[in-house]
């Protein structure tokens, strides 16, 4: 149940019955990541102000310069969830491998582990472009009370029970989803509370923008080349509008308002795409599907993909339904 202006934390008092896991952990677990929230949109508001933009000179496991703003979140994101003792575990685009919260602890009867991209598109930050976190919730599959194993993180993404993403933009957004529809809640930053803004938001079946950087095109595969040729041709209600904002959470949050496609295919330069399984593409297709709309990788379900590695890649394709079943269309018949 919902009602527009309702509080964050009222929606999820109202609506914590109807997840049928729920023992108040996942409650308490979107509450933390709402206060992490607050406290890293309060950092990337300012950021143009202080000395917080720039790399550190450091470089992640993908090999990215980190911003730092992205090691900020990283760290006000895994404090947060390490403070309210909630998670057994923890994975992030900034960590090289998982976090282990007091896991060996056999009191620890914490049973979800967080993935999470603390700040995605965070090479926007210095020019003032919107970023945003993402994160993805699953119940461990190692005992309670035991060690936390990397079988907890490299679930499929049928196995989520939560995913959501912050998108810090002309307002601070908190999009999320337990498996019962996507609400949006936005950030009245006088008081520092979220209010329920997008009730159950659903991507339209049809739209008119495409989104894909194609910077990328003589490199993506004759499918590819073929739908955005496709998107570009006049006919019907075609040509769509190009909206490519270099910010995975930002064209997704767009096109689930207005109706489109976003693609992050495979392509000569990248053999398997740019975006992360687990912590990227699972999430935001956990929340497309829940949404209406769809997501694969082209060819196969994005959820069904089996993981094998922390930080590996997948090629993406998410959206309006009609629009990703074309494109698919286009790469099966390539
Ligand atoms: P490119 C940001 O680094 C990101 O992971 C997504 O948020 C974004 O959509 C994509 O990569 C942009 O990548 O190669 O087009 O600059």
């Amino acid at each position: 149940m919902s009602r527009k202006n309702q509080t964050l934390g009222e929606f999820i008092i109202e609506n914590q019955s109807s997840f049928k896991y729920t023992s108040g952990e996942l409650s308490r677990l979107i509450n933390s990541i709402r206060l992490a929230a607050k406290v890293v949109n309060h950092e990337v508001n300012k950021a143009g102000l202080v000395d917080i933009i720039g790399a550190v000179g450091d470089t992640n496991i993908q090999g990215e310069d980190q911003q730092k703003l992205d090691v900020y979140a990283n760290e006000k994101f895994i404090q947060t969830l390490k403070n309210r003792n909630i998670v057994c575990g923890i994975a992030s685009e900034e960590e090289d491998s998982f976090i282990s919260i007091n896991s060996q602890d056999e009191n620890n009867q914490n049973k979800y582990v967080v993935l999470m991209d603390p700040l995605d598109g965070s090479s926007n930050i210095d020019v003032n472009v919107s970023v945003g976190t993402i994160f993805s919730v699953f119940r461990r599959v190692s005992p309670v009370g035991g060690p936390v194993t990397i079988d907890d993180f490299l679930q499929k993404g049928n196995k989520q029970v939560a995913a959501g993403y912050i998108v810090y933009g002309t307002s601070t957004m908190l999009v999320y989803t337990t498996g019962d529809g996507v609400n949006g809640f936005t950030l009245n930053p006088a008081i520092g509370t979220f209010y329920l803004s997008h009730p159950k938001m659903t991507f339209p079946k049809d739209g008119h923008i495409y989104s894909v950087n194609e910077g990328n095109y003589i490199h993506f595969p004759q499918g590819v080349k073929n739908y955005i040729k496709y998107c570009q041709m006049e006919e019907g209600d075609r040509p769509y509008t190009s909206r490519y904002i270099g910010s995975l959470v930002s064209d997704f949050h767009r096109n689930m308002i207005k109706g489109g496609i976003y693609l992050y295919p495979k392509s000569s330069k990248n053999s398997n795409g740019k975006l992360r399984l687990l912590y990227e593409c699972n999430p935001m297709a956990f929340l497309a599907e829940q949404a209406d709309g769809k997501a694969s990788d082209g060819f196969t379900r994005i959820m069904d993909i089996e993981p094998t590695e922390l930080h590996q890649r997948v090629p993406f394709i998410c959206g309006s339904k009609n629009m990703v079943e074309k494109a698919e269309e286009f790469m099966r018949n390539a």
